[in-house]
């Protein structure tokens, strides 16, 4: 059974011209890209996204970084717990914390500027590509 998780690749890889390394990681990984789409997030959009973290010390900071240009929006699919294999591949929160060989552990410094989402759950890989790809 196919499997698909919701990925954005950041302003700060789309600013570094890191989107082709990050999507090659994912195609050797022979992960399969269903959608994908180059797009200005706004402030509606990031609070429906990030809902758990509406309110929170951080959420101010995370949208101006998150809509300070455009991001890549994508639906990687696999065959089972595709959301565990790409977090897996991009690594702690933290890129200076993030194990060498992962996404962030290789790219990353800043604690924002972490270059790429990955759901964190089935559930919530569902709800994200319902809001960002409404028609998949
Ligand atoms: P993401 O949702 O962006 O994939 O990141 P994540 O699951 O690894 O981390 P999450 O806890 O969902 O946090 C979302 C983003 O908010 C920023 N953050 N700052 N200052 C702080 O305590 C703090 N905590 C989180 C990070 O940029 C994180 O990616
Ligand atoms: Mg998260």
């Amino acid at each position: 059974m196919s499997d698909r998780t919701l990925v954005l690749l950041k302003p700060d890889a789309v600013e570094r011209k890191l989107v082709g390394e990050v999507v090659s990681r994912f195609e050797a990984k022979n992960l399969d890209i269903v959608a994908m789409e180059l797009r200005q997030l706004d402030a509606d959009t990031l609070a429906r996204h990030y809902e758990e973290h509406v309110g929170k010390g951080f959420y101010d900071d995370l949208v101006a970084f998150m809509s300070r240009g455009p991001v890549v929006a994508m639906v990687v699919e696999g065959p089972e717990d595709t959301w565990e294999v790409v977090r897996k591949m991009m690594g702690a929160t933290n890129p200076r914390t993030a194990e060498p060989g992962t996404i962030r552990g290789d790219l990353g410094i800043l604690f924002t500027e972490n270059l790429v989402h990955g759901s964190d759950s089935l559930a919530s890989a569902e709800r994200e590509i319902g809001i960002f790809f409404p028609n998949l």
